[in-house]
């Protein structure tokens, strides 16, 4: 008697593991077929994508900023797999559910298919058939989810045996195996897609108003120290967007509207027939730490905003230009920095290539001074002229200042922070930028030392930052060394501790290092 409940016992066991795991690999073939279905509608179209995608967008700025802590830049990542992980949780219930009435699976993944749903048509730009790769993802999920629960139970000798028990696994690792090839063949017949082609074959205008020539005295010699001109490849990354958009640069279109006297649209064609301009401008992101790296400096080639703008006509109070990328992601300019004769571009080059994808292909906005988040939009596929007043972009909204120019920051990048160094002659080197000011001074501190001056190396102006070194005679121990910039206007960068958080960093980059 009791040897037969635990026969039994073992027998809802079995059952149950099985429910929840043909549970999970439902949900997966859910994903793997939307993702194929989203070759045809888009990437964002994806449930994951989409409802990743919406978390992001909806995320507190205090849960976002632990998250980047934690994860740093593999945040999105991080974001990608916690979905994942919930999204097993949940199906493995849904089976668990569906084994008792089947009704049960099918509300369970309706429910999973209306948040898809809701999350893929809500995104911007989203069209009417961003709900199919959720809708058919789904109804291959109910069928998987209804076999798998047969092959988990009808098989008509004791489901804890052998055979039912390698005929349940055979089955469902068809159905997982099955998803995992459908999204890998969704992912990269999706990637194929994408626009590297057409960006292979964009032939640049040549500069019209070429970048100044590099002074001599760039890059001096230092080991470790940040090159003055940043590859394409080493720059920085920052955007919201889990998908890099792939923009087709034959159906690209920048519409100028909003308050202003003549409204313009411009082809890709259209805009690189006009002047072209070519500068050195170094990007920084509000988010750098002290001593942070989310700051390069590139050659781009664009169009001057402010000739676009004096065409359109801005209407009296339009004090704020809101740029638009065709992920739906804002960014709010003042209409005064756009136009008061700084190098405030529309550029389609970087380094002398059409823009990688990843930098905004085929267009982008550059503007010396602010930092990326209310300047540098990526993808841009619209400038609305509006007014501060009436409009908070994406990261105001979520507390970030309004304004954000960039503040004086200066970073020490040889020796490396907690590095070992042999004693002697060396040198300490770094960078400094205080775009659109100009770096005029850069002083060191070892230890409690006087703070001595840096030599600076050459700089084309005063949107770039400058290289700075300095010769140390090393002696065994272990060394504070500090770094302090000034400006142009002569104010030296202030010492108390910001955080990045709402208008950009502030502080001296301290490192420690061993000597011996
Ligand atoms: N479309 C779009 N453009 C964007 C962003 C974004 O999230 N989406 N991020 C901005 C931010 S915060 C910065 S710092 C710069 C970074 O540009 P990069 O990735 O080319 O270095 O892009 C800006 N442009
Ligand atoms: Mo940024």
């Amino acid at each position: 008697m009791v040897g037969r409940r635990r026969g039994e016992q073992t027998v809802v066991v079995t059952t149950r593991v099985r429910a929840m795991a043909a549970g999970v690999v439902s949900a997966a073939v859910a994903l793997g077929v939307a993702e194929l279905v989203a070759v045809f509608t888009g990437p964002r179209t994806s449930p994951l994508i989409a409802v990743g995608g919406a978390v992001v967008d909806a995320t507190p700025e205090a849960v976002k900023h632990v998250a980047i802590q934690l994860f740093g830049t593999n945040d999105k990542v991080a974001l990608l797999t916690g979905t994942v992980l919930l999204l097993a949780a949940f199906a493995a219930v849904v089976g668990l559910l569906a084994r008792r009435d089947f009704r049960w699976g099918v509300a369970g993944i309706g429910l999973f298919a209306l948040l898809g749903v809701a999350a893929a048509v809500t995104r911007p730009n989203a069209g009417p058939l961003a709900l199919l790769p959720t809708v058919v993802g789904s109804a291959a999920a109910i069928a998987v989810l209804h076999w798998l629960l047969r092959a988990a139970e009808v098989t008509g000798a004791d489901p804890s045996d052998d055979a039912a028990r390698r005929r349940f696994l055979r089955f469902a690792l068809l159905g997982a195996g099955g998803a995992v090839v459908a999204g890998f063949l969704g992912r990269t017949l999706s990637a194929r897609r994408g626009v590297q082609e057409a960006r292979a074959q964009l032939t640049l205008p040549t500069p019209q108003n070429p970048a100044p020539a590099l002074p001599a005295n760039v890059d001096p010699p230092a080991a470790g120290l940040s090159p003055y001109v940043t590859s394409n490849e080493a720059f920085y990354r920052i955007d919201t967007a889990l998908v890099v958009p792939q923009v087709d640069p034959d159906s690209w279109r920048l519409r100028i509207h909003g308050r202003v006297a003549r409204p313009m649209e411009l082809t890709l064609q259209q805009l690189m027939a006009r002047p072209t301009v070519e500068r050195y401008v170094t990007l920084t992101c509000v988010s750098n730490e002290v001593g942070g790296d989310l700051v390069g400096n590139a050659r781009w080639l664009g169009v001057r905003v402010k000739d676009l703008l004096d065409e359109a006509g801005p209407l009296d109070g339009a004090d704020q230009v809101v740029s638009r990328s065709a992920d739906g992601w804002t960014c709010g300019t003042p209409t005064s920095a756009l136009r008061d004769g700084r190098d405030a571009l529309l550029v389609f080059a970087m380094n002398g290539e059409p823009l990688p994808v990843e930098h905004g292909f085929p267009v982008r906005m550059v503007v010396p001074g602010l930092y990326g988040y209310v300047s540098a939009c990526k993808w841009i596929t619209e400038m609305e002229l509006s007014s501060f007043a009436d409009f908070d972009a994406y990261w105001v909204r979520k507390g970030w200042a309004a304004q954000g120019p960039i503040k004086t920051e200066s970073r020490i990048d040889t020796p490396k922070a907690f590095g070992a160094v042999s004693p002697g002659d060396t040198v300490i080197g770094g960078v400094a930028w205080a775009q659109h000011r100009g770096v005029s001074v850069v002083e060191v501190r070892v230890d409690e030392g006087p703070w001595e001056p840096a030599t600076l190396a050459g700089t084309v102006g005063p949107d770039t930052w400058r290289q700075w070194t300095i010769p140390w005679k090393a002696t065994p121990g272990t060394h504070t060394i500090s770094v302090r910039a000034a400006d142009a206007t002569g104010a030296l960068q202030p010492e108390d501790r910001a955080d990045p958080f709402p208008d950009g960093a502030q502080g001296w980059h301290t490192i420690s290092v061993q000597v011996h």
